[in-house]
């Protein structure tokens, strides 16, 4: 019996091209910094309106949400429409940031660790618009980037494995203290 089904160059033509791709793809887009250990992959090397991996943690490109989140923005004021959301630990879910804002501004959601927001919005203020205020910070656990008016972005993330309130906000400059909201993790 062959011990590999595919002949070895075949092998080293698809890792090439792996390579290519992924050489490509950091050539081409900017890619702002990761912001945890785990994240894979930024959602700006990925298409517009499915984004796996911004946030976000590794081997999620093939995985199924488990549950839904739709969040939604305030059309003339920095806020979200709905500020309390539930998920089961561990589930792979699927957030929808829409942006309904008639005022030009653009938005994106951070969810961060409990007792972190504060600290998160300083550092997102340094990161600046070169980073899209996503700063690079173990604080931050997944994160939909930010999203013009009119238009919606969709990121998968696992979420955390210990319940508890988890603060997400906008990390736009002086969003943070009015447009935020809390994800309850429940068992
Ligand atoms: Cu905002």
């Amino acid at each position: 019996m062959k011990r590999f089904p595919l002949p070895l160059s075949t092998l080293l033509t698809g890792l090439a091209i792996m390579s290519a791709i992924t050489a490509y793809f950091s050539f081409t887009h900017k890619t702002p910094p990761e912001p945890t250990q785990e994240a894979g992959q930024a959602s700006k090397n990925l298409n517009e309106t499915q984004l796996h991996g911004g946030s976000l943690q590794r081997g999620l490109a093939q995985a199924q949400p488990e549950e839904y989140l739709e969040v939604e923005t305030g059309a003339d004021t920095p806020s979200y429409t709905q500020k309390d959301f539930t998920v089961h630990a561990g589930k792979v879910v699927s957030v929808t940031l829409r942006n309904q804002s008639t005022v030009n501004q653009e938005h994106n959601w951070v969810l961060v660790k409990p007792g972190t927001r504060e600290n998160v919005q300083i550092e997102a203020e340094r990161a600046g618009p070169t980073w899209e205020w996503i700063p690079q910070s173990s604080s931050i656990l997944a994160f939909v980037p930010m999203t013009q008016p009119g238009q919606s972005q969709i990121v998968l993330f696992r979420a955390p494995k210990k319940p508890g309130d988890y603060p997400f906000l906008c990390t736009y400059p002086g969003h943070g203290n009015v447009m935020n909201g809390t994800l309850h993790v429940i068992s």
